[in-house]
Parts: C-alpha cells; sequence; structure tokens
C-alpha cells in the first residue's frame, strides 16, 4: 500500500482557495476513513463496577430533585468516544437511572428506542403506551421509538434500572427529539401474558390494527426458566442464549439495538467470534470474567453482579463463568439488527 499525499504536500494559496469554496482534497484522509482490513473504533472496552458507581448515583438522589432531572441518570460513557458525547459505542447509549419511593418521572416520547433492564429494588413501574409495566430485578422493558413512557414508584427502598438506548446513533443522524405528555390513563393489558406461551400467538381476526410492538415487558423469571429448560435440554450447546424477540414478527424487539439472555454453565468458558457490532454485557446473576481483545488494550473484566461492560466491534470476545457451582446469568445487547439492515453485519 503506497503512502498518499499529505495536506502539507499542498500549496498554502491552493489549500486556501479549496477552503473558500468548501472544498477538501481526499487523499490526506482517505486512508482514515477507509482503514486498511479492518476498522479503527473509537470505541473501547471499558467496564463499571456497580458496586463502586450505586453510592455516586445515591447520591444524585439527595443532590437532585427528580423535578430538576426528569431522568435521574449517571450515564456509562466510554472514555474512547470522550465522556461528553455520553455514548457506550457507536450506536448504544448506557445509562443508571435512580427512582427514589414517590417519585414519578413524567411522560415523555422520544425518536431513540429505549430499554430498561431493571437492577434493583422493587414497587417501580413504566407506563408504556398505556401498559403498566411493574420493574422487578432482570425483567426487560421495552420504550420503543414514539411510544410514550413515564415511570413511577410505590415501594418503599430506591429502584435503579440500566437504561439502553440507541440514542447516539439516532442523535447522529440528527433525528434525535423528545415531546412532553400528560399523565397517561392506564389501561388493561399485560402483553407479557398474553404471549408468555411461545409458539402460541394471539390472533386479531376482527382488529383493524394490530400494535407494532405486543409485548412490552419480558419477565425475568420467564427468561430464567427458559436459559435453565435449554440448558437442560441441549447439554452439548455451547451458546446458551435466547433473543428478546418481538412476538408478532419473530424479528428482534426492537429496530436497531439486539438484547439477549445468555446462560453460562458452571465454569464454562465460551469464545465468541470477532463480529462487526459492538456489544454490552450486564451480570444479572453469578459472576463473569470478559476477554476483550480490544486492539487499544486488551482488557479482561472480573464482573460482579449488577456489573456491565462493553466492547468494540470486530474484536474477539471470551466469557467466563468463573464459578464452578452455579451457573451465570448475563444480560447482552449489540448492534446486530442494525449491521443487518444495514448489510455491513459480519462474523470473522
Ligand atoms: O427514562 O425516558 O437514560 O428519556 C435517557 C433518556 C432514560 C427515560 C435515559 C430518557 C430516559
Amino acid at each position: 500500500m503506497n503512502e498518499l499525499g499529505r495536506l502539507e504536500d499542498l500549496p498554502q494559496d491552493y489549500r486556501d482557495a479549496l477552503k473558500a469554496q468548501n472544498l477538501v482534497p481526499l487523499w490526506p484522509s482517505l486512508r482514515a476513513v477507509l482503514p486498511p482490513g479492518k476498522p479503527r473504533p473509537q470505541t473501547r472496552a471499558t467496564a463499571w463496577s456497580y458496586q463502586a458507581l450505586r453510592p455516586l448515583l445515591l447520591q444524585a438522589g439527595e443532590l437532585t430533585p427528580i423535578e430538576k432531572a426528569e431522568r435521574r441518570v449517571l450515564v456509562l460513557a466510554n472514555p474512547g468516544h470522550g465522556l461528553e458525547k455520553m455514548q457506550a459505542s457507536a450506536a448504544m447509549y448506557l445509562g443508571m437511572q435512580l427512582l427514589l419511593p414517590g417519585e414519578w418521572a413524567p411522560s415523555h416520547r422520544h425518536t431513540p428506542n429505549a430499554v430498561r433492564m431493571i437492577v434493583e429494588g422493587e414497587g417501580a413501574y413504566t407506563t408504556v403506551d398505556g401498559e403498566k409495566c411493574p420493574m422487578s430485578r432482570g425483567d426487560l422493558i421495552l420504550t420503543p421509538t414514539g411510544l410514550w413512557h413515564e415511570h413511577g414508584h410505590d415501594g418503599d427502598q430506591p429502584v435503579v434500572w440500566l437504561d439502553v438506548l440507541d440514542l447516539p446513533l439516532v442523535y447522529y443522524m440528527e433525528a434525535s427529539y423528545h415531546v412532553d405528555g400528560p399523565r397517561q390513563a392506564v389501561k388493561p393489558g399485560h402483553g407479557e401474558r398474553t404471549h408468555a406461551r411461545g409458539g402460541l400467538l394471539p390472533t386479531p381476526v376482527f382488529e383493524r390494527s394490530s400494535k407494532a410492538y405486543p409485548m412490552l415487558r419480558y419477565p425475568w423469571v420467564e427468561a430464567r426458566a427458559a436459559l435453565l429448560a435449554l440448558a437442560d435440554d441441549q447439554p452439548a450447546l455451547e451458546a446458551v442464549q435466547l433473543t428478546y424477540t418481538n412476538p408478532a414478527t419473530g424479528g428482534h424487539a426492537e429496530n436497531i439495538l439486539g438484547f439477549y439472555a445468555l446462560m453460562l454453565r458452571p465454569g464454562q468458558t465460551l469464545a465468541l467470534p470477532a463480529r462487526s457490532p459492538a456489544s454490552v454485557f450486564h451480570v444479572i446473576e453469578g459472576a463473569l470474567e470478559v476477554q476483550v481483545e480490544d486492539p487499544h488494550a486488551p482488557q479482561h473484566f472480573q464482573l460482579a453482579e449488577a456489573d456491565t461492560c462493553c466492547a468494540p466491534g470486530y474484536t474477539p470476545i471470551t466469557l467466563i463463568n468463573p464459578r464452578a457451582d452455579a451457573p451465570a446469568f448475563v444480560f447482552m445487547a449489540d448492534e446486530s439488527p442494525l449491521h443487518q439492515k444495514l448489510g455491513v453485519y459480519e462474523v470473522r
């Protein structure tokens, strides 16, 4: 591969003439925008300890009343992108949100898609599109693009959840905005109950239009039971993994990011191939070691319950359950639906 001409090789008056007409020579930047062989991700393998961030999140509860925050969130920001960019990867945003007993985070809707993975506490709920979704540890609750959502808390202990949004992508597209709304009227309906039996799909014979997102809450008790059943049923299966899907389409639960529940058997090591999308791992139960062959600096994270890490794309990742006596249960998010839809998805 030959060396390309540099900007400094061009006479200053020529560079000035280009600039005056909003013109840029490609060749000095060609290798930067099309690097050889594989991308040079800004995303760095990064881990966030729940034990370390929890006191700071609770402190935010004392420092900033909910009325002054709307959403009281500490963002898990990737230093590779610059913390102020508030992104975990190119397309993923992660935040730890705190809601205290009696608090209410008012109704709004926005273009980015969100999910919540409940980390700690009981008694809180999210109302999404009029459906009241109780929050329990390990539950996944969707707030897809455009749907009204608000958070309330009838319990007596702090509740914390992990927000995963495609905000960096939607913001980059200059398509990010929100609309405030009044408190929602709660309508009857429990999508997680009507869709609790995989393979049996409610058939809306007399309905003119069915909901684009018929299931908004994926209870952890169901996901955990499904993982244990899968592991038990297929003892030789390496990747005990489930995808959170939209039961009506069979496709991913949301349009841009993918969400998965994984189980690692006691002592299991699971080597994942390098894939183009970035990914996020959050420990629901047990312990997890994550080895990331990050080209910047290889990382080996030891994660405890409620810890979270992210890994860039195009990078082999090894997951290890260090415990010989108990399975590890992991929530994973990635950019696969986006890469697949755009035709840039790769496994190496
Ligand atoms: O709970 O609606 O972490 O709108 C960032 C933006 C959470 C939310 C975030 C949001 C929300």
